[in-house]
């Protein structure tokens, strides 16, 4: 009797640590391969209606990909200027910069209060 119950608790825990192994396995954050020359850009938003920085800057000539991360709320980003528009549905974009400037950044989604002030700049400085 008692064998029997080890038996079913053994195969029971070995069941559970084989389903946690495969399916509960804490995700490797995946480093994703940039091609050649390329850098990340990314752009964190928030609901208190800021981003993760007030100036983001690049050279002429850098390519990034600029990817938007709702960190909390849901925004887009526009930049009118680069044909930029990313929201949760297009979160990415590659670009090259080929023009120095000073860019708005701006959220594009009605986010609340803070919406028609929550913005940034891209500046662009000549290489
Ligand atoms: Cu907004």
């Amino acid at each position: 009797m008692h064998k029997w119950i080890m038996f079913v608790v053994f195969t029971a825990a070995a069941v559970l640590g084989i389903y946690l192994l495969t399916f509960n396995m804490p995700e490797k954050p995946v480093e994703e391969e940039l091609p050649e020359g390329v850098s990340r850009m990314t752009i964190e938003a928030y609901s208190d209606f800021t981003f993760n920085k007030e100036v983001f800057t690049a050279k002429v000539g850098d390519k990034v990909i600029m990817k938007l991360t709702n960190k909390s709320g849901v925004h887009g980003i526009h930049i009118d200027e680069l044909q930029v528009a990313l929201d949760n549905d297009t979160p990415e974009t590659e670009l090259e910069f080929t023009e120095p400037g000073e860019y708005e950044i701006y959220c594009s989604v009605p986010c609340g209060a803070g919406h028609t002030t929550m913005k940034a700049k891209l500046i662009v400085e000549a290489a």
